[in-house]
């Protein structure tokens, strides 16, 4: 529906003009070990990685963000243009209003259009998926041709939402039931709470091919939703919950190195991507931290991508690192809070 559309441009505007982060990712309690003797040339530092079978530029993904409003088919268009330059993954955010409005999918689709061989993933919420069955999934992959499939979990969000999906029941049987014989990968993904490493054994029986464990720490949909209601009570209980989730790098110690995992939530710099690597993740994902260069021109979103990369290639060369598959043997030092819940 159209509220659907105009909800989708409310987000983009609250997250590029409020704060909607919350709580802490744990990246702050992790240090790679460094290698004062690195013995390498940091311009002969190989980026490349695969991810899904797919080969990469760098082992950064952009996470899903938009779409599904004309007003939002521009954003889509530079991210599409950045991951296309540096041979980056990217994903589209919920493909939902498109679906039901079939006239906007060329805010999604542009995707495509810019980015002919790049790693792009649709995206559809779990309760989408089990309500309205495979044919949605089909849809949201032939939509952007994707190469992978996300399927987003945000119970969260929902839980605090008056008017959101309250019934969780039937969404892992969707999901397994979607990988028993769906040609593009799944990736069940997180969106601010993570994964636990119980959740992450469901998933993977389930059949999906990988993880974003979307962890706690970064963007906060709770947060989104307080800034954005007028309901009372929806503004309390979201405060309340305000911290609620698993940190990205405590859900990194859970489900990191089961399967291929994607880390997004509170991935700030190229030292954290290459952090969320040495800790087992596949990629490091960020979706806040490109949304306003994104909507501003295609040469500051090159640079905030540019400046992610250049800091990863030095993390590596600092910690002796000559391709990923070195980073992520790399050693770490984890104190703190975070370490006390790796610990339980
Ligand atoms: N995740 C989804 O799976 N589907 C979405 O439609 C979606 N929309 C988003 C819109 C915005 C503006 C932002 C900032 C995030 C959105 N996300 C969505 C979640 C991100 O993909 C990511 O998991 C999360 O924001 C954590 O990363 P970050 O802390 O780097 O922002």
């Amino acid at each position: 529906n159209t509220q659907t559309s105009s909800r989708k441009l409310d987000h983009l505007r609250i997250c590029c003009e409020h704060e909607v982060e919350a709580g802490s990712a744990g990246f702050e309690d992790v240090r790679l070990v460094h290698e004062a003797l690195p013995e390498q040339d940091l311009k002969d530092i190989r980026l490349e990685t695969e991810f899904l079978g797919a080969s990469l530029g760098a082992p950064l993904f952009i996470a899903a963000m938009t779409g599904g409003h004309p007003a939002t088919t521009e954003v889509n268009r530079r991210l599409a243009r950045v991951a296309r330059t540096f041979g980056l993954g990217l994903g589209v955010g919920s493909q939902r209003a498109a679906l039901e409005h079939p006239e906007l999918a060329g805010s999604f689709s542009v995707v495509r259009d810019e980015a002919p061989n790049a790693f792009l993933c649709a995206n559809l919420g779990a309760v989408q998926l089990r309500d309205h069955g495979a044919g949605w999934a089909e849809q949201a992959v032939e939509m952007i041709d994707a190469d992978a499939l996300c399927i987003h979990l945000n119970f969260l969000q929902e839980a605090i939402q008056p008017e959101g999906d309250h019934d969780a029941r039937g969404c892992l049987a969707a999901i397994a039931e979607l990988c028993e014989d769906f040609k593009t990968p799944v990736i069940v993904k997180e969106t601010g709470a993570g994964i636990s490493r119980e959740t992450g054994r469901l998933i993977w029986g389930a059949g999906a091919a990988a993880i974003d464990l979307g962890g706690a720490g970064g963007t906060s949909w709770v947060a989104v939703e307080v800034e954005r209601t007028e309901d009372e009570g929806l503004r309390s209980l979201g405060e309340r919950f305000l911290d609620w989730g698993i940190p990205t790098v405590v859900s990194l110690g859970e489900v990191g190195g089961t399967g291929p995992v994607i880390a997004t939530g509170g991935v700030r710099s190229g030292i954290d991507v290459a952090k969320a690597i040495a800790l087992g993740a596949s990629l490091g994902g960020m979706a806040l931290p490109f949304l306003r260069p994104a909507m501003q021109s295609d040469d500051a979103l090159e640079a905030a991508v540019g400046t992610v990369l250049r800091e990863v290639r030095a993390a590596m060369f600092l910690t002796g690192s000559g391709s990923i598959t070195d980073l992520a043997k790399a050693r770490t030092y984890i104190t703190g809070k975070t370490r006390q819940m790796l610990e339980i």
